[in-house]
């Protein structure tokens, strides 16, 4: 169900806010939450700013356990934050109660809503705009793993179970072809026997959990270029924002999932494929940034898997895509008829051109990795 700009600004009242909301627009680019910016008149001050989200709860089956991890990891991060002598408004994302103290409700029509302060003077971008703007991004990607170190992990709910399981994902897309809910099968023949070719591929990183030659971490596993904020001004990192899906996962899975949006050439829904490639300048600015500020926590088989992990996320990502494009674009928001295949087909088109500079890209990532441990 999608609400109106007036309801929005009614479920606004209903939050502790510093002053009157006096507007509710549509703001950003998920593909997941309904989010509002909201505009708040105060006597004789600027106007006041807040993030205001609905929760799609097609997608978080179980919202309270998600707020739970939500509430604990920003608890955490803003302790870390405010020890460095940081500001945790501006570092963390911060939860504004709603006027029974809660912090977040369920409205009458079932609707789970939450506030955040709105994090001024900075940034998210779709793409990346310039080398260092991913540099960044990398760098407070590396920052989050690194300060969420300590973090029990076993204590966060599973919140999307076997969200990054790729050969989890891989059995659902079987499932989606051999259902053919839409009759769509016949279109993406070819989009089908490329994820075929690579199934092998899509168990690795979850045998080598299993068998437990990676280890269990805190991981944000959204880690998209527009899920960080920047300082408007200086390009810096800011905050990771959009922690819904914090839960235990691999540091392949952060690392990977922004190498698959960050360092392609186009937008992941780019219609036009000879725009679509992996930019290795770029990869090699996330793998600097990243094994910056958690290289000393990464073990050695971690680095040696960090390659793969940006190919692997990145099919998983383009197999979600085409099993929802199979299934009728019931989970991602689309704007257009086929924005899903589109999506796809820009995902494998990077897959193959990875594929192409593997020598390349693992290269990149030993020299990286070596001379963490030299300066070690
Ligand atoms: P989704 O899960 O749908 O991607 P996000 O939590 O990422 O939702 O929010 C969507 C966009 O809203 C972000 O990309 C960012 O531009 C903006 N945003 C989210 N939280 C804040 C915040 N606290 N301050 C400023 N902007 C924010
Ligand atoms: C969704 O919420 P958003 O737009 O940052 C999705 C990610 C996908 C991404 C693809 C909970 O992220 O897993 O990688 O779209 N989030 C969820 O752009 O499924
Ligand atoms: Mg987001």
């Amino acid at each position: 169900m999608s609400y109106h700009m007036m309801d929005a600004l009614e479920i606004a009242k209903r939050f502790d806010l510093d002053g009157e909301p006096v507007d509710a627009k549509p703001y950003g680019c998920g593909h997941i939450n309904d989010t509002y910016c909201v505009y708040c008149h105060r006597e004789e001050k600027n106007q006041r700013r807040y993030i205001l989200q609905r929760v799609n709860s097609n997608v978080f089956k179980n919202v309270p356990e998600l707020m739970d991890n939500m509430i604990r990891v920003t608890a955490f991060l803003r302790d870390r934050v405010m020890e460095a002598g940081g500001d945790p408004d501006r570092e963390c994302l911060q939860l504004v109660p709603h006027k029974t103290g809660a912090l977040y409700f369920q409205d009458e029509e079932g609707g789970y809503w939450r506030c955040f302060i709105f994090i001024e003077n900075a940034v998210t971008f779709q793409t990346v705009e310039k080398p260092e703007h991913f540099y960044y991004s990398a760098c407070a990607f590396g920052k989050f793993q690194r300060l969420l170190a300590d973090f029990p992990a076993v204590t966060l709910h599973e919140v999307i179970p076997h969200f990054h399981d790729t050969a989890s994902r891989y059995r659902d897309f079987e499932w989606a072809v051999e259902q053919d809910a839409m009759g769509r099968v016949k279109v993406v023949e070819a989009e089908i026997a490329f994820v075929r070719a690579r199934e092998a591929d899509t168990r690795v990183l979850v045998e080598l959990l299993e068998a437990g030659k990676l280890p269990l971490r805190v991981t944000h596993n959204d880690t998209k270029l527009n899920n960080v904020m920047l300082d408007d001004v200086t390009g810096k990192p800011v905050a990771v924002i959009d922690l819904d899906t914090v839960m235990p996962g691999l540091s392949l899975y952060d690392f990977g999932d922004s190498i698959r949006f960050g360092a392609s050439t186009a937008a992941e829904d780019e219609p036009d494929l000879s725009k679509v490639s992996c930019d290795l300048g770029l990869f090699e600015e996330y793998v600097k940034g990243f094994l910056g500020e958690c290289g000393d926590m990464l073990t050695r088989e971690e680095i040696e898997y960090l390659a793969f992990g940006a190919k692997i996320m990145t099919l998983e990502c383009g197999i979600r895509f085409l099993t929802d494009y199979l299934q009728g674009d019931t989970y991602f928001k689309i704007h257009r008829p086929g924005h899903n295949l589109d999506r796809c087909r820009t995902q494998f088109k990077l897959v193959a051109d990875m594929e192409s500079k593997w020598e390349r890209m693992t290269e990149i990532v030993s020299i990286f990795g070596t001379k963490k441990r030299v300066i070690l």
